[in-house]
């Protein structure tokens, strides 16, 4: 009997310390890609690159950051595709408030209908960001049926939980929407939306990440097509813009 209960403590131990090791693992692999910028994708300048078009990215007040060199090819995928962003179906990363990773995917929502004894999957139009966890409410998306790029964007906010990136496809104009998905009161939300050009794409733009310098703030790109400027006017010489190509501004904004 003595060796008995030893046994079981034994394999209760192990068990233990096996999931210690996991959980470890796991917090380790909670990282925050949102606040890195990844020069190599932003600045091509290989020499081998044919490289017939370039862009600024400004300032607030129009000084220029960036001068981005990019390669404008009409054979290349536009429409909800941005270079050197991730391109797998699922995603990992901590999306509630416990320190375990769960998965997240987006997906289309087809309806089962039984028509005279027969099983009939309908197309709805809409489309969810689903969870591993289904104790996490997937997010529904009206009138989107297609996502090529989601990314985890780390934690934006300094609350726990990783911020969802996810690139809405408009093939009837160059311009497209970059939603930021974020968990606010147990609820997922769009917490922002940034437009972006097909130049941004093709050269591969970060359209977000963690302001450093100042806290609650994140760093948007956006084109200037879409920028109100009432304040400080915009100089003519970074004119014209338009879905296709525009100069990007970049702001840093609470989120
Ligand atoms: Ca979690
Ligand atoms: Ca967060």
């Amino acid at each position: 009997m003595k060796r008995y209960f030893i046994i079981l403590f034994a394999v209760a131990l192990l068990f233990v310390v096996f999931r210690c090791k996991t959980s470890d693992k796991e917090k380790k692999i909670i990282i925050s890609p949102g606040t890195l910028e990844n020069k190599n994708i932003e600045e091509s300048n290989k020499k081998s690159d044919i490289l017939p078009d370039s862009f600024y990215i400004l300032s607030e007040d129009w000084k220029i950051i960036k001068t981005v060199k990019y390669k404008n090819s009409i054979s290349t995928e536009v429409w909800g595709i941005i270079n050197g962003y991730p391109t797998d179906d699922t995603i990992v990363g901590n999306f509630d408030k416990d320190l375990t990773l769960e998965k997240a995917w987006f997906e289309e929502i087809i309806k089962k209908k039984k028509v005279d004894g027969y099983v009939n999957y309908e197309r709805t139009g809409n489309s969810m960001l689903c969870f591993s966890d289904k104790s996490i409410k997937p997010l529904i998306f009206k009138n989107w049926t297609d996502c090529k790029v989601i990314k985890n964007e780390g934690d934006l906010d300094n609350d726990g939980i990783d911020e969802i990136g996810l690139q809405e496809p408009s093939p009837a104009s160059g311009c497209e929407n970059y939603y930021v998905c974020s968990n606010v009161a147990n609820r997922w939300i769009i917490k922002k939306s940034i437009p972006n050009t097909v130049n941004m794409r093709q050269a591969g733009v970060i359209m977000v990440y963690k302001d450093i310098n100042k806290k609650g703030n994140i760093i948007i790109r956006i084109p200037l097509l879409f920028y109100d400027d009432q304040k400080n006017p915009i100089p003519n010489e970074f004119y014209p813009v338009g879905c296709n190509w525009s100069n990007v501004v970049e702001l840093s904004v609470k989120f």
